[in-house]
């Protein structure tokens, strides 16, 4: 059964997606984004009040397979836009105003993968042509410098950039969905874990992005946004300054491609528990996040 407060597996996740959505048709729509490698389906949520010509940000989760809560997260948004609308009236202007597009987990097969046989695999599940090594890192599968610094062309590796940008039926979709509707999204956020961190563009250099002090003053004043609820402490600053360099991601990708406000969150926590966060600590960390995306999404709606 499902919870918000407790992981879910993919089954639930999906049925999930048609129940919100059912339950909801005037706030959240789903749509059918691709069939994975193994052949599941991946959903989209589409979450805000229906208008014209609306701006939109896209929020992905579960790109690697381990990092549970961010899945969590997705699921936690889509509640809480729900819960908010007609009575916060900041979370109501924003979707009065902006669509949110919830991807709740993308690396479908992944994600799978982690609950029955290997609870930290991080790739897709798809088979490497002559190869007995699975999988691709979906984060070093995107045409920014792709398979340069940081990935890694050996299928055996954890950051494999894939056959060619975009080989995986997962990242190809997220591709081709932002490429059709770049002239609606201003912002993308990408959430992955561990480590407490706010990321911008970019990871595969150490050149500062164009947009780099925008893109600095919004993430210290989301991180310290983030702060205020319990104290949780991000750093933040260019993906290759502040974790290290690695090509290939999507958040530079998008960047590149004309989505301004590109981030990548690293959830909780420092490495204590690292991806086994416990599920005692997923509604504290799905608060605090909201208060950070909804800080992002404000300044979105009133500079982009
Ligand atoms: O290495 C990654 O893909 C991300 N860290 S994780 O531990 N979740 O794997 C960081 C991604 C930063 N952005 C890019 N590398 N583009
Ligand atoms: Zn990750
Ligand atoms: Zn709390």
């Amino acid at each position: 059964v499902h919870s918000y407060e407790k992981y879910n597996d993919i089954d639930t996740i999906n049925a999930w997606t048609g129940s919100i959505a059912e339950e909801n048709p005037d706030l959240v729509s789903r749509s059918f984004f691709t069939t994975s490698y193994e052949g599941r389906p991946v959903y989209l949520l589409k979450v805000g009040k229906s208008g014209s010509n609306k701006k939109a940000i896209f929020i992905d989760c579960g790109f690697h397979a381990r990092e549970w809560v961010t899945p969590a997260f997705c699921q936690w948004f889509v509640k809480e836009a729900i819960n908010s609308y007609g009575s916060d009236e900041e979370f109501t202007n924003l979707l009065d105003n902006l669509d949110f597009y919830i991807l709740p987990v993308l690396n479908v097969d992944g994600y799978a993968y982690s609950w029955t046989n290997d609870r930290l695999w991080r790739k897709t599940r798809s088979l490497n042509k002559n190869q007995k090594c699975v999988g691709t890192d979906p984060n070093r599968n995107f045409d920014a410098a792709w398979c340069t610094g940081g990935a890694s062309a050996s299928p055996c590796s954890t950051v494999y950039c894939g056959s060619t940008p975009e080989s995986e039926n997962e990242t190809k979709a997220l591709g081709d969905f932002i490429r059709n509707n770049l002239s609606s999204i201003k912002g993308y956020l990408t959430i992955h874990s561990y480590s407490q961190m706010l990321l911008f563009p970019y990871s595969y250099t150490n050149l500062r992005a164009k947009d780099h002090n925008e893109l600095n003053s919004l993430a210290k004043s989301a991180v310290e946004k983030l702060a205020t609820l319990h104290g949780t402490v991000y750093t933040y600053g260019p993906g290759g300054k502040t974790i290290y360099i690695s090509a290939g991601g999507s958040d530079d990708w998008a960047y590149d491609t004309g989505v301004k406000y590109s981030y990548t969150f690293e959830l909780r926590d420092l490495g204590t528990y690292g991806f086994l966060l416990p599920e005692s600590q997923i509604k504290d960390t799905c608060e605090e996040t909201m208060l950070a995306v909804k800080h992002i999404a404000e300044h979105i709606l009133n500079n982009a």
